[in-house]
């Protein structure tokens, strides 16, 4: 039986080439490797306030990228976390394994939570459930971007945790960085991290955003007080737009160095932005082809929850055995 991977996005602001390169075109490129699981992972996006119709229209549009990006959903389940209730079933229980000290040093939730008046508890939980993905179907691998390798790690140690207190139940899941993408800066702070949710229409590149938004996007980014290229002294901005170009292109470094070296800004960026239009025209294609049937994108998530519930029940049943809380059997 081949090993079983899963990763999961969150349905919140648009979906960006950080999102893509860091994660979901791994997964396109993995997928046929795996008993591959593939979540959208609405029960982490509730940790901060959502518009409930904005939600809801997020879910489907996620799903809809997913495929279009080349998740085939004849082989790989697609998933919507809240449809399964194993997930936050599964987390409940691990929480009362989890220490709040280790929870209180993840980064995002500082991060996160300085930007929160009011800091919800689920905020806190936010890992716990993200080990309760992982573990619940005894996932392998879990390719993610380079920002979720902390909460990995956590998934790790509440396993081990679980285990030393029961016995032996949980596979250890390990974590799959992308060679090149794996931390996609923002266009407008090049020192931050591409995020769905930072402000600013500058800020990422969505993959449903037009070619002319595009080009304006990336025309407009941040770069350095230098006048052209310079690989050994480029800044944050230009060290990205490369980087961007790099991942997109798949170049190796010295086709990169031969060919950009010495290029005035202006061109770079015209380059960049070519390449990500480019890049992007046939998942856009592909997109609004599928969402072109109603119907079609529900019945994928339909699929993908009826076909992963009994490994979620078995675990989830296995997990109460250990504990002692009383099961259906
Ligand atoms: N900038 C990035 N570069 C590379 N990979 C990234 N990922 C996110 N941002 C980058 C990867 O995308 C996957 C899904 O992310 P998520 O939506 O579940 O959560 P996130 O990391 O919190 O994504 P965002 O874009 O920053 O969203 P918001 O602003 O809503 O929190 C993950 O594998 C992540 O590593």
């Amino acid at each position: 039986m081949k090993p079983r991977v899963l990763s999961g996005i969150q349905p919140t602001g648009n979906l960006h080439i950080g999102n893509y390169l860091g994660a979901l075109r791994n997964w396109v490129k993995i997928q046929y490797d795996y008993e591959s699981i593939f979540c959208i992972v609405d029960l982490h996006a509730v940790t901060v306030y959502q518009k409930p119709e904005d939600l809801k229209a997020k879910i489907v549009e996620l799903a809809g990228l997913f495929l279009a990006a080349g998740i085939d959903p004849k082989h790989s389940m697609v998933i919507v976390q809240s449809m399964v209730p194993g997930h936050a079933e599964l987390a409940w229980l691990l929480t009362c394994v989890t220490p709040v000290g280790w929870l209180q040093r993840m980064t995002q939730f500082k991060a996160k939570s300085e930007e929160q008046e009011t800091i919800g508890s689920g905020l806190m939980q936010y890992p716990v459930l993200m080990a309760a993905d992982i573990l619940l179907y005894q996932a392998k691998v879990v390719p993610v971007g380079d920002d979720q390798s902390q909460h990995l790690e956590l998934a790790r140690d509440i396993a081990q945790r679980f285990n030393s207190l029961y016995g032996d139940t949980f596979v250890m899941p390990e974590t799959r960085l992308p060679a090149v993408g794996a931390r996609v800066m923002g266009l407008d702070e090049p020192e931050k991290k591409m995020s769905k949710s930072a402000p600013g229409s500058g800020h990422a590149v969505a993959l449903l955003d037009p070619p002319e938004v595009i080009r304006k996007k990336i025309m407009r980014a941040t770069t350095d007080s230098n006048p052209a290229v310079d690989f050994e002294k480029a800044g944050p901005g230009v060290v990205n737009l490369l980087a961007i170009f790099q991942a997109f292109s798949d170049w190796p470094d010295d086709k990169m160095k031969a060919h950009f070296s010495d290029m005035r800004y202006g061109d770079l960026k015209k380059q960049v932005a070519e390449m990500v239009e480019t890049s992007l025209d046939p998942i856009q294609r592909r997109y609004r082809e599928i969402t072109s049937d109603p119907g079609y994108l529900d019945g994928v998530l339909r699929a993908g929850a009826e076909r992963v519930d009994p490994i979620a029940r078995s675990t989830v049943e296995l997990v109460k055995g250990r504990m002692g809380v009383y099961t259906r059997g």
